[in-house]
């Protein structure tokens, strides 16, 4: 995927408009609320805001700020069971807090390159 840089200059890793939800906080289920969501992948955070219109956003230059961030460090990342979601190619995110998300898109070769991409930090960070 594209190398895309943020008006500070800091690399981005990987960013692009997928669905998202919550599906577990602190440890506790909640209700699922799918939402298109902007998401990015800089360093060992995942960030989220809404997706507004499909068009490009960027996190910083005073903008926006995302609505929720995730720390990967000591996460875990798998394809999502059939249980946990009737739609195609869904991630499932697990964070050391006890936050746990879905992201989906029904186009398979973006998710595969999302699960490749979270696979590699949560590797790459594990241990910080
Ligand atoms: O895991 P669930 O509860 O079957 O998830 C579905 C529900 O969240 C549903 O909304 P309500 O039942 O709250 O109205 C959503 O519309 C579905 O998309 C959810 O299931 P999928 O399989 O799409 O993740």
């Amino acid at each position: 995927s594209a190398y895309v840089q943020d008006p500070n200059d800091k690399p981005s890793e990987k960013c692009g408009v997928l669905n998202v939800t919550k599906i577990t906080e602190h440890g506790k289920k909640v209700r699922k609320n799918w939402t298109s969501s902007w998401t990015v992948l800089q360093g060992s955070s995942l960030l989220f805001t809404k997706n507004q219109g499909g068009g490009t956003s960027w996190f910083g230059g005073g903008q926006s700020t995302p609505e929720f961030t995730v720390d990967l460090r000591g996460g875990s990342v798998e394809w999502a069971s059939k249980d946990k979601s009737s739609k195609k190619h869904v991630i499932e995110v697990k964070t050391r807090r006890g936050t746990e998300l879905l992201m989906q898109s029904d186009n398979e070769g973006l998710m595969s390159d999302w699960y490749r991409a979270l696979l590699d930090t949560i590797s790459t960070h594990a241990w910080e």
